[in-house]
């Protein structure tokens, strides 16, 4: 499908920006993303779509920025006059938002509200997707869908939950079509290292090629539903072609333990994964997220969207994904 859109994406650097870029130019977009300015190069998940600008195909278009930096998003939104806004960016690690809840705050909670302020403010008419959690759930019992209260469980969860309640509040109050999408665990091959769904992957590649003895890792009884990123960015895109601004739940409906993907990831090379995994309290959180279990079925009849690959799919996809590329990476600092 061919459209002459124009989307600007928060996060494009990340997992997900990464996926939702290609997407958008698969169906012909002009895709705009903010980067933010570092002393080397952080664009890996995206190289493979960039095309020099002076090149009159190019439709892939970067721009240094941070949302932490309101009067910037006011000058790019003008520029880029996009259709689509897709807020996906975030310092989006729960354990680390433990160690720097201010930050956490700061970029996670109040940069969405520095984006649609600066949307309101210059008269923009678009279409704005906020990239909401499962984590704003927490302690509540599963399963959990739109009219599932929040319980946050983390500073990340809590400012998820205040971005959340700014998104329908502009939608409330400005009649700005303003949607949550609120994602459960999605992974995939791009996913951060330290999450725990990579950290395996990476260890079985690594255990595998001889390179790594051990995997410390901390509470193995938490439930989630991991979904696969790929498909999740599909139902975010849907979510601004729906007629209506609303908040849809993404979730695969499956649940598995940390414990059941060490399984089916060690099983899937020939190997019993309690003869390598280590106990340490350093990966333990403060406060616990014990089960998250999403009911997607308003995705499912509002927009037509469906998960395409489960969890032990999707943890094999992810070892496969780390063998092949074994030889081309560097070690992890070992505290992360
Ligand atoms: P990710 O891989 O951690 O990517 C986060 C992105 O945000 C990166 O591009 C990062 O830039 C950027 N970023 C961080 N702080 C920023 C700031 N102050 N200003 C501008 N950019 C900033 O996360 P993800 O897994 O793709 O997730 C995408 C979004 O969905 C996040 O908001 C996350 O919280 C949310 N979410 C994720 C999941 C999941 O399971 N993956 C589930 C629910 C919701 P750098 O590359 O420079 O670090
Ligand atoms: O932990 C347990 C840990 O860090 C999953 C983010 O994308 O999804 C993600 O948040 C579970 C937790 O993801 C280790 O205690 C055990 O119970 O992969 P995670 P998360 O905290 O669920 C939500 C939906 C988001 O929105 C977030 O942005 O695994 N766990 N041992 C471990 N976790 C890590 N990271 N490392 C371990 O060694």
């Amino acid at each position: 499908m061919q459209t002459s859109k124009r989307a600007l994406i928060t996060g494009i650097t990340g997992q997900d920006g990464s996926y939702l870029a290609e997407l958008l130019l698969e169906k012909g977009y002009e895709v705009h993303g903010i980067v933010r300015r570092s002393s080397q190069f952080n664009t890996s998940r995206i190289d493979h779509l960039y095309v020099d600008p002076h090149e009159a195909r190019a439709r892939l278009f970067l721009h240094y920025g941070d949302l932490t930096d309101g009067s910037r998003l006011v000058t790019l939104l003008e520029k880029v006059q996009p259709n689509e806004v897709y807020n996906l960016a975030a310092q989006s690690h729960v354990r680390v938002s433990f160690d720097e809840p201010e930050f956490t705050g700061l970029s996670t909670g109040v940069g969405s509200t520095r984006l649609l302020e600066a949307i309101r403010m210059i008269g923009l008419e678009c279409r704005y997707y906020q990239a909401s959690s499962s984590e704003m759930f927490g302690a509540t019992p599963p399963p959990q869908n739109e009219d599932t209260p929040f319980w946050p469980r983390s500073p990340y969860g809590a400012a998820k939950v205040y971005a959340y309640w700014m998104t329908r509040n502009y939608r409330e109050a400005y009649g700005m079509f303003a949607t949550n999408g609120i994602l459960f665990n999605h992974e995939s091959p791009r996913r951060g290292e330290t999450f725990v769904t990579r950290k395996i992957s990476m260890a079985v590649s690594n255990i595998v090629a001889g390179k790594q003895d051990f995997l410390y890792m901390g509470n193995l009884d938490a439930v989630r539903d991991w979904g696969y990123a790929k498909d999740y960015v599909e139902a975010m895109w849907l979510m601004l072609q729906a007629e209506e601004p609303s908040d849809f739940v993404v979730a695969t409906g499956t649940a598995y333990t940390v414990r059941d993907f060490l399984q089916f990831s060690f099983e899937h090379v020939g190997l019993d994964w309690e003869k390598y995994v280590r106990f340490d309290e350093r990966y333990l959180r403060p406060s616990e997220v014990d089960s998250l279990i999403g009911d997607a079925s308003k995705a499912r009849d509002v927009l037509g969207w469906t998960p395409k690959v489960l969890t032990p799919e999707l943890a094999r996809l992810m070892v496969d994904a780390d063998s092949k590329t074994i030889d081309l990476r560097t070690e992890l600092p070992a505290q992360l």
